[in-house]
Parts: structure tokens; sequence; C-alpha cells
């Protein structure tokens, strides 16, 4: 028998076998990692992380985000074993356990709080979902700059540490692999994050096999250029060269930290350690056995959590979090006494409510047949808002001169290394990276935009998938939005990216026709607690639509509206269309109506919000019995069927655009009222051979 172990080495073998149990009751997932990394993990719990299981959403608690999302079992076990509550989406802390015991006998079974990867919203502690690797530690990133701007914004004589939380996060080679991380690593190096703290499992070890299949990189090197500090721990089982690293992390107050961590994948298993055959499947029973032998563990027992594992996770993390935590909130108390105003901002900010009179100062445009493109309204709206929402914050991809998402009034500033208040930031070109760090801040709770060119919506399109599936109220800004990029070509224009991000499910897709629209797509997107939206929007100008002879802008909120009705009775055809191509159809419309012929047009700036109405609205506005039917849009005609029915006809691009002046490229691509005319001519037609 090996010798009896220490209090510390039991509880690290608990999170081994609690993982190693779950993975083989699942018959899937990932033991090898969790094996390996659980005294890493305990050494940042237990002795560091500034963390209160009992309220695990206390603003200034320290963030654990692990990026390797496949070692979920190693998250689950620790937020069991240090006895994390639940908490309810409205934010209440609730009695119960996040993850009881029976949660971890059902890794991976349906509705269990432990699925297959870490999941927001779904498991209470877990910070950020993670899985697609790389992107949680550009999250990560993104906590770090939200930490370090509230610091900078609430933080105040008398209380200059109120927000001074770190970031942990904890990635393999995967991750180190992935793209994103490269852009992360770089931007956090030049901002200088030094609450953010990397750990690298450098465990040479992926699915394939050894990493000398496909990664050389000298990852210290690497760090070391991106301006990170690097430091070494040779044996991840050394629990005071882990300390020292955390310690070393602590008091690096200028840079980033990168721990890089040698570990042995499945620590322990005899015949499994250091293989990839570790990395993505159970152990299987007797390699199981073997391995508990090997930890002094009964071998015949499951999901074992032996006598004092509990009491000595109350007794360090918990204690220490929970003083932190009361601590805190009694500072909390008196510096709502001193700071009123910033104490109510603090408040909405993490409630994710808006100021009063938010919206007050938002322009109205009048009608103008020249009018102004959208991301020119838009620019204007967001300062307006800006204004007035302190914490709305956040930049573009080098393209915020084209994308108008520069907070340009008085005390907005930039966000600097030495200079963490400033609310735009400059993501530099690293479009991927910037929808995780948008994602980060949102974890934070500050409200957070980004821009780019809309075709550069697929270099960030991980990250706004993952917003929609963490249900963030993240703003995407994306302008140059069809072929009116015009002279810039094919590799500029957007085709097919609008429907892929009508696609994603949760996602708010607004594209609006003219500057009103513009101001109502703002005030829905402003509104949205649990939603990221996207807003589609023109490189050139549109009229702004006359709304005294239409109807008012303030349809957008349903999604689509009646923009202009046939002259009497019920319409022969409807034209629906949206953003640049509303006016399109509003000066077929006028043609159609000379010629005595009853059309509608209908605005469409989100199907998504549309699709939400009542179907009785949904009717009134395309009336189920109207078969003729044209929709219009410089983009991909695909998705557009739902609307149109399969007699109906799509005016749109089947095809990539080409590099000419606009004026062109709508004559070759037929975006033309004659064109529209002709298509609900004909729509008219077929309907009617239908009746007869
Ligand atoms: C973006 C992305 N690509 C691929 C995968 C599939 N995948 C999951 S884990 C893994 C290997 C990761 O290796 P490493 O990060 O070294 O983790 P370890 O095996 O050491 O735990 C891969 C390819 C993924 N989850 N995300
Ligand atoms: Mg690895």
């Amino acid at each position: 028998m090996p010798p009896p172990s220490d209090i510390n080495t039991t509880c690290i073998n608990t999170i081994r076998t609690l993982s190693m149990d779950a993975v083989q009751a699942a018959n899937s997932g990932h033991p090898g990692t969790p094996m390996a990394l659980a005294p890493v993990v305990y050494c940042l719990w237990q002795h560091f992380l500034r963390f209160d299981p009992q309220d695990p959403i206390w603003p200034n608690r320290d963030r654990f985000v692990l990026s390797a999302g496949h070692a979920s079992m190693l998250l689950y076990s620790m937020l069991h074993l240090t006895g994390v509550k639940a908490v309810s989406k409205d934010y209440e802390t609730l009695g119960e356990l996040s993850v009881p015991l029976e949660a971890i006998k059902k890794f991976r079974q349906l509705d269990s709080r432990c699925p297959g990867h870490p999941e927001y919203r779904w498991t209470s502690g877990v910070e950020t979902t993670t899985g697609p690797l790389g992107q949680g530690l550009a999250n990560s990133v993104g906590m770090a700059i939200a930490g370090r701007w509230q610091a900078a914004h609430f933080n105040q004589p008398g209380f200059d540490d109120l927000i001074n939380f770190n970031v942990f996060a904890l990635c393999g080679d995967g991750c180190m692999m992935e793209g994103i991380s490269a852009e992360a690593a770089s931007l956090a190096g030049h901002l200088k994050l030094a609450n953010l703290c990397w750990i690298y499992d450098n465990n040479r070890i992926t699915i394939e096999g050894h990493t000398d299949l496909a990664f050389s990189d000298d990852v210290a090197t690497r760090f070391i250029g991106h301006g990170w500090n690097v430091t070494r721990v040779g044996d991840a089982n050394d629990q005071q060269m882990l300390a020292r690293a955390f310690g070393t992390f602590l008091n690096t107050r200028d840079r980033p930290t990168l721990i890089i961590v040698d570990s042995h994948i499945a620590y322990g298993a005899p015949n499994k350690q250091d293989t990839s055959a570790a990395h993505g499947e159970p152990l299987g029973e007797q390699e199981i056995r073997l391995t508990k032998r090997n930890y002094g563990w009964p071998e015949d027992d499951k999901f074992i959590v032996p006598n004092g594992v509990y009491e000595h996770f109350r007794d360090g993390i918990g204690k220490r979090g929970k003083d932190l935590r009361d601590a805190w909130f009694a500072r909390v108390k008196d510096y709502r006494g001193k700071y009123p105003e910033l104490a109510d901002q603090f408040y909405r900010l993490h409630h994710r409510q808006l100021p009063e009179g938010w919206d007050k100062d938002v322009p109205a445009f009048a009608t103008d047949p020249k009018g102004l493109a959208t991301r020119d309204a838009s620019g204007k709206v967001l300062n307006a808002i800006g204004k007035s929402v302190q914490w709305l914050m956040g930049g573009s991809a080098d393209l915020a001169p084209s994308c108008k998402t520069r907070l340009t009034f008085e005390g907005a500033g930039d966000f600097f290394a030495d200079h963490p208040g400033g609310r735009n930031l400059h993501f530099g070109i690293r479009e991927h990276a910037m929808a995780a760090v948008l994602n980060g801040m949102a974890l934070v709770k500050v409200r957070a935009f980004g821009s780019s060119f809309l075709i550069f919506s697929d270099y960030a399109r991980p990250g706004i998938r993952l917003s929609a599936l963490m249900e963030l109220p993240v703003i995407y800004v994306f302008t140059h939005d069809s072929i009116g990029v015009g002279e810039d070509g094919p590799t500029h224009q957007p085709i097919e990216q609008i429907a892929s991000l009508r696609a994603i499910p949760g996602l708010i897709v607004l594209r609006p026709a003219d500057a009103n629209e513009v101001v109502e797509a703002w005030k829905v997107v402003m509104k949205l607690h649990h939603a990221p939206a996207v807003l589609v929007l023109t490189r050139q100008a549109l009229p702004t639509i006359d709304r005294g002879k239409y109807f008012s802008a303030s349809g957008v909120a349903r999604g689509a509206y009646i923009l202009a009705e046939s002259p009497a009775g019920k319409p022969e055809v409807l034209l629906m269309a949206t953003g640049s191509e509303v006016a399109l159809c509003l000066d077929a419309y006028e043609q159609l109506k000379a010629n005595g012929i009853k059309a509608r047009v209908v605005s469409m700036p989100s199907w998504e919000l549309f699709d939400d109405q009542p179907q009785e609205y949904r009717d009134q506005v395309l009336p189920p019995d109207v078969t003729a039917r044209v929709s219009v849009e410089q983009a991909s005609t695909f998705g557009w069927a739902k609307y149109v029915g399969v007699a109906g006809h799509s005016i749109g691009m089947r095809s990539f655009g080409a590099s000419a002046p606009l004026k062109d490229l709508i004559k070759k691509f037929g975006f033309t009222p004659e064109h529209v005319v002709a298509a609900a001519r004909e729509q008219i037609e077929l309907a009617r051979r239908r009746r007869t």
C-alpha cells in the first residue's frame, strides 16, 4: 500500500478520480488533461483565486477561464468540490449547488449541469463557454480589458482597489496552435494587461499524437516577443513551483504573464499516461483500477469524495473568497454613499440596465432625397447613445474611420495601456480575436461593440456564433454591406454573409433602409439584454425616406413593416426589401402606382424580429393570399423563399460581384426600378394564371 497521502494530494486525486469516473460513466469525454492539471487548478483555486463559491457572480471576483474546454470535468470537479452555488438567470444566488455530485454522475447527459463542454448561463461558475479552441484565451483578454477599464472608470480616491480582479486562462497545445491565440496574445501584450495570466499546459500531446507532428514553436520566445512575462513550471505536480509562478504573476505589474507548465496527460495511468489515447476517450475500467491503485485510492469505488476534502476547500478558497467578498460589499456600501452616481452606473452595468434618458440625444433625420449612408447615420446615433451610456465601449479592427464607429464626444478617449479609461478600443487587424474579446468584455458586463466590413464578418464568425450561444448582448457593426462597395470588387463585396449571419440562432441581424431606420435599429439593439446583434450598413448614401408620405420607421422594432401601402384595397403584389434596396422598391412602387398597379412595399430590416411577431401581425404585413411577391436584396437570395414562397421571385446575387463603379454594377446585376417593376408585373400575371 502506498503511504497515506496528505490532504492536498487527496484533494488533487479527488479531482482526478471524479473526472476519470465521470468520463467512464458517460463513455465519452476527455479524462487525460483533468488528471494532469488537477494540481495546477488546485493550487490556483485553493491558494490564489479570489472567488467566493457562495456568490459566484460577485463582480470583483477573479475570473477563471478553461480555454481547453474539452477538459470540462476539471472545472466541474472544482465547482462541485468548492461548493459553488447556483445562480438564477435574474442574478439571484440560490441555495442549491451549481454542480451536485448527481450532475457529475450524469456528465454529458441530457439536461445535466455538466455538459460536454462548459456552457455559460447553464452552469453557474462557468465564466464563458469554451470548446472551440483558442476562444477562451481571447475571451480572457476581453475580460482583462474590461477589468482595466472598470478600474479606471470606477475606482476613486479612497477606493483605488474597488475593481482589481485578475483573469486566469488555462490552455493547451490546441489553443496555442490556433491563430486566434496569437492575435489575442499580441493585443494583450500591446495593452500590457498585467491583470491577465495564461497557463499553458505543455503536455506535447494532441489528438493525433505527439505535437512533433505539427507544432515546433518556441512558445516562450513567441510570448516574449508579444511583450509578455514568461515563466516555467517544470512539473505540474510541484505545488511549490506552481505557487511561485502565480506569485510571479501577482508581482508583475507591467505586462501579462504566461506560465508554461510541463505536464503528463493522464498522469498516473500506467498504460495511458503521455499518450493521445488519454485525450478523448475513457480510460477503461481496468486502467482506471490500476490508476486508482497508483493514487492509493479505493480501486472499485466510484465518485468518491474522501472525508475532509469538502472541508479543506471550504477552509481554503471558501473562507478566503467569502472574506474578500464580504469586505468588498462593505466597501461598496461606503462607495455608494460617497459616489452615488458611479455606484448607480455600476449597478446598472451589472444588471444590464440602461441609464435614464439614454436615448434623449438620438437624432431624427429629415427627409432628404440625397440622404446619407447608413454607416454615417449609425455613427451619429452611436455617439448620441454613447454619451449617455457610459459603459458602452468598443472599436474596430482598424476600420473605425470607414465604419464610423469612433466615439468622438468629449471625454470618450482611447483605451491605451497607460490610459485604460478610454472608450475607443483599437483591436488592430484582428477580427477573429476582436469578436472573442468583445465576448469577454460582455461577460464582465460592459456594453461592447466592434466593427469591420461585412465581408470580414467571416473572420469574426466563430466569436459571433459564441456571442449567440452565450446570449451576450454584443453589438457588431458591419459596413460596406453589398456590391455597393463598387470599385473594390468581389473580394470586398459581401454576397453570402448576410444569409450566413441570419443562419446563426439567436443572432439579431438588422439591415436598416435609411437614417431613421438606423435610429430605430440602434434603439432595438440597446434594449437587448441577452442577444447579440449585427447592424448591416451601407458605404454609399441612401435617401432619407419621406415619413410623411410613407409609414414611420418605428416599425423596425417588429422586424418588418408596411412602408408603402397599395393605393386602394388589397395589394396585388408585395415588394420586400432590406437596406439599400428599400428605396429601389419605393421607386418601383411609384412607377407601378402610376400604371394603376397596386403594390405594397414591406421594409424587412430584421427577419429574426419579424419571425418572433404573432402570426396575426405577420399575416397583416404579408397577407398569405397575396402570392405575387418580389424580394430585392443585394446579397445571396438564400433564405428569401421563406417570404416570397415557391412561386415568388427574388432579385439578388447568384454570383460574386465585380469591380466597377456602382452605377454599372447596378445595371449588370439588375438592381434597377425597371427590373423590379418587370418582376412585379410578371408575378401578378403568374398569380392570375394560378387562379384561373
Ligand atoms: C477550433 C477547434 N478545432 C478543433 C477542435 C477539436 N479538438 C478538441 S481537443 C483537440 C486537441 C487539443 O489538444 P490540446 O489542446 O493539446 O489538448 P490536450 O489533448 O493536451 O488536452 C482538438 C483538435 C476544437 N475543439 N476546436
Ligand atoms: Mg496537449
